[in-house]
């Protein structure tokens, strides 16, 4: 399985990808946004406005082929 970088999806460089960010990534692939939006609240968890490296690959367990879409084109 590929994983993705987390860098890539972390535009502002902070080290933390946001969900904005991860949103972006998304929209970058053409995903459709209302379904996006509602996994963003799944995806992270925590819920501290953050993704994770383990939630990401939660996320990326659940949806393989939207995250190798992802990674393909980041
Ligand atoms: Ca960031
Ligand atoms: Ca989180």
């Amino acid at each position: 399985m590929i994983m993705p970088r987390l860098n890539r999806f972390d535009y502002n460089g902070d080290g933390k990808i946001s969900l904005s960010e991860f949103t972006d990534a998304l929209k970058a692939v053409g995903s459709s946004l209302p379904d996006q939006v509602q996994r963003m609240e799944e995806i992270d968890k925590d819920r501290n406005g953050f993704i994770s490296f383990e939630e990401l690959f939660d996320f990326q367990h659940a949806n393989p082929d939207l995250m190798k879409e992802v990674v393909k084109r980041l």
